[in-house]
């Protein structure tokens, strides 16, 4: 636990403070939230909002919330099962908690895996071992070898097990919420304690911007109907699920957490909100959450100023980072985010432990290393006390100008505590440090995580309960059943990872200005220079593109060659930028725009002399999934690249594909899932097609931070798309495997 003595850093004034209120009252009041879940619906119904029971779009009056705002606790007691580890959550205290929900782990021998439930008890005990940790956490990784649908026990048991700190449950809907009340119950004495008391936390995220999905609702309904606190938060990714511009994107995030704040005071007034924070920004350049940023920083501290206005207890940050290991990156960001974490005032903060890569990936080496910042944070905080000054003055006397402090009772007698003394860091002489073998920080690190782990003996626990709990788990894993089951398979023809040669640029070539490459084919004069067509979809003119588009077609020129040689020529070299990290994602959206622009003249008459797209796409994001980010991104590059383009949305079920694949007949499905808990559908849908004979003429591609090749394989997808532009190479190659189908048949 830090407690941290200073005056918090405050990144806001206080009348931009007032303003982000006005603003967010009026986002809530004018153009609502959405909830999906009917009961939240009607809870906020009663209450007096303004609901719209079609779109579930909620609008609330800011009478609402300054009443709920007024019932909710501004600290509670979060207990352990060991009452001495119990924390307050609230004031000027800041509760650790490690990393939370990675699908990967950087295992004990340096590798990048998947996380397994081993993974998951190494962390627990970790985290239950460490004196620096005051609460266990969650998902402390995504334990991909156990069942989905009955993970949530596994996880649970292992956190009660290794450790007597309080812990944060299962959230991924009903279910596990449900199953995490009862197995709390067995271990705190029954359902009546919990309602006396909060044992746990269940971390509750937006789905930005301004909606809140059914599965956190329905967890969220669950904790408060045992008034077991709720942590909020937000994870709007400024630029794309909230506005670019900082102030706008902390406004939507407010507004977002108001809302929540309404509905769990309706449905249970009095049970403590945590107001939280995961919001950051996404990467231009790169389209990828940038959360060890400057600006995510700003939003940490920005948000636990929020709090504070509201006086609720607050969860931001941590030591958050999006390298790709424990590196001179992960140093400084980490430091960074770290620091604004707790000078601002965070009361919880999760993720403070072990988080890489974007919250994708949990480091055992990373997790020894961020208790060094932390240890650095907590001496930094403690601030500087004066002591006896007359004994000072007689110190100083006594050792007299020119002397020396070292050899002195004084010292003798402070020297163990005066100084925080590293865990890790390197302070000895260069030739000493040579001499010991010039061991690295992530080799310290990972001695030192073998060694708490060879040592840990988890507190024990009562004999009865642990029967009890285990009977249940038992009981549980036999009654819920699973959706499917993933079979090993192989791919029917599978795209290989090596790119079409068109792809392929050298480092010459990118830092050569940019221009539409010549071809011999072109010294061919049109009557519209096709040239500088494809230059105006590079460079994002739509109003150019869209008049010589125009124009080619006045002056007689066949649409496939203005399609060709114009349009799809200047998308290509915008793709090849894009995947050399030359331009920026808005850019590829104004290129992808003068595109569109050409084909509105061009289409019609396309498709009236029978020419085809460059292929047709039905994508979507899979059942359970919400994360739409990317999959936005790879259906807005495929277009770009000439795609007919079916976007069938998030949480998309296995009839909304079938329905769409009947009615476009497109030559690729693509399916993106960004939850390993979500994953497997993609499998399930592929073997729903296979058994109704669809894939003969039907490629499928699937995506998302949690896949890899290897698990594209194992589902029989036949291509992987790592990114938006490795996904539309991916797709071009698939489309020609089509088509030379079609022509061989
Ligand atoms: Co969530 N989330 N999230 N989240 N989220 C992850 C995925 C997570 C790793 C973070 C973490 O906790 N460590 C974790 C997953 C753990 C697991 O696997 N189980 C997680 C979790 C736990 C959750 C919730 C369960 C949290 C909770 O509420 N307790 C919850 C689940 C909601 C649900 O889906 N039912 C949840 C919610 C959300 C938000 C809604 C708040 C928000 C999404 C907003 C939105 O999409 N509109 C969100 C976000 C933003 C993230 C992270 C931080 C970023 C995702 C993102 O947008 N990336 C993510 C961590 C991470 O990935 N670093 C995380 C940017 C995007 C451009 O990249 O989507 O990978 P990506 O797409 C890339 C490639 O993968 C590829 O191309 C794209 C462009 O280059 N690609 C394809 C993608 N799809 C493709 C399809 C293709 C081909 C390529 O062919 C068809």
């Amino acid at each position: 636990m830090i407690t941290n003595s200073y005056q918090k850093l405050r990144v806001l004034s206080s009348a931009q403070a007032d303003l982000i209120h006005e603003y967010s009252l009026r986002i809530l009041n004018e153009i609502g939230v959405v909830f999906r879940e009917p009961r939240a619906i009607d809870a906020l119904d009663r209450a007096g909002a303004n609901v719209d029971r079609i779109s579930n779009r909620v609008r609330i009056p800011p009478r609402l919330i300054k009443d709920a705002l007024e019932k909710c606790p501004e600290r509670f007691t979060l207990h352990g099962r060991d009452p001495d580890r119990s924390v307050v959550v609230g004031g000027d205290n800041q509760v650790l908690a490690p990393g939370y929900g990675a699908p990967f782990v950087l295992d004990l021998e340096g590798n990048r895996r998947v996380a397994e439930y081993r993974d998951f008890q190494a962390f627990a005990k970790l985290a239950g071992g460490i004196e620096g940790i005051d609460c266990t956490g969650g998902v402390l990784v995504e334990p991909q070898d156990l069942p989905v649908e009955n993970r949530h026990l596994d996880m649970l048991n292992a956190l009660i097990v290794n450790s007597a700190k309080p812990m944060m449950g299962m959230v991924s809907g009903e279910v596990p919420a449900q199953d995490t009340m009862e197995m709390l119950s067995i271990l705190f004495g029954g359902k009546e304690v919990l309602l006396e008391k909060p044992v746990t936390v269940g971390l509750i995220n937006v789905n930005s911007p301004l909606a809140f999905d059914s599965r956190m609702l329905e967890a969220l309904l669950t904790y408060t109907s045992y008034r077991q606190p709720v942590l909020l938060a937000p994870f709007v990714m400024a630029g794309a699920s909230g506005p670019i511009t900082l102030s706008d994107a902390l406004a939507q995030h407010n507004a977002e957490l108001l809302a929540g704040i309404v509905l769990t005071q309706i449905v249970s007034e009095g049970t403590p909100v945590i107001y939280g924070c995961a919001s950051a920004i996404l990467d231009m350049r790169y389209g990828s959450p940038a959360i060890g940023s400057p600006e995510s920083a700003l939003f940490v501290s920005a948000s636990l100023q929020m709090a504070d206005y509201y006086h609720l207890p607050s969860r931001a940050g941590g030591t958050l980072s999006d390298a790709k290991e424990l590196d001179a990156q992960s140093g400084y960001e980490k430091m960074l985010v770290g620091m604004a974490t707790v000078l601002s005032g965070a009361n919880f903060i999760l993720h403070m432990a072990g988080i890489l890569d974007s919250y994708l990936t949990m480091s055992y080496q990373s997790f020894i290393a961020d208790l060094e910042i932390l240890s650095y944070l907590k001496k930094f905080t403690s601030g500087i006390t004066i002591e006896n000054v007359e004994e000072g003055l007689e110190l100083i006397a006594q050792v007299g100008p020119a002397g020396n402090f070292l050899d002195n009772q004084h010292t003798f007698a402070h020297y163990q505590q005066a100084f925080y003394q590293p865990l890790l860091s390197e302070r000895n002489a260069y030739e000493t440090w040579q001499d010991k073998g010039s061991t690295s920080i992530p080799q310290k690190a990972l001695e030192k995580v073998n060694k708490i782990l060879e040592d840990y003996q988890p507190p024990p626990l009562d004999e009865k309960v642990e029967s009890e709990l285990n009977k249940f788990i038992e009981r549980r894993k036999a009654e819920i059943k699973p959706e499917f089951v993933l079979e090993e398979r192989r791919p029917q023809i599978a795209v290989t990872e090596q790119l079409p040669e068109a792809a392929l640029v050298t480092p010459q070539e990118v830092q050569a200005p940019v221009v539409v490459p010549s071809d011999p084919e072109d010294e061919i004069e049109y009557p519209v220079d096709m040239k500088r067509l494809a230059q105006m979809v590079i460079d994002g003119d739509q109003s150019v593109a869209d008049e010589l588009t125009r124009k080619g077609l006045e002056a007689g020129m066949e649409p496939e060659v203005i399609l060709d040689k114009g349009l799809i020529t200047g998308m290509n070299v915008v793709g090849v930028l894009f995947k050399n990290n030359e331009i920026f994602v808005p850019e590829v959206l104004m290129s992808a725009r003068a595109m569109k622009a050409g084909m509105a003249h061009l289409a019609p008459l396309l498709e009236a002399k029978g020419v085809e797209p460059s292929g047709t796409f039905v994508i979507g994001t899979v059942k359970g999934d919400l994360h739409d980010i990317g999959k936005n991104l790879v259906a807005m590059m495929l277009r770009g690249a000439g795609f007919e383009v079916v976007d069938l949305g998030v949480d998309t079920a296995l009839d909304k594909f079938l329905e769409a694949i009947d009615r476009v007949q497109p030559q690729i499905v693509g399916m993106s899932a960004l939850l390993t808990t979500t994953m497997g559908q993609m499998a399930r849908n592929i073997e729903a097609f296979e058994k109704i004979g669809l894939r003969n003429h039907l490629r499928i591609m699937v995506g998302g931070a949690p896949l890899s090749q290897e698990f594209a394989s194992k589902i029989g997808a036949d291509g992987y798309g790592r990114d938006a532009a490795d996904a539309v190479e991916k797709a071009k190659a698939l489309v020609t495997q089509v088509r030379a189908l079609s022509l061989g048949n």
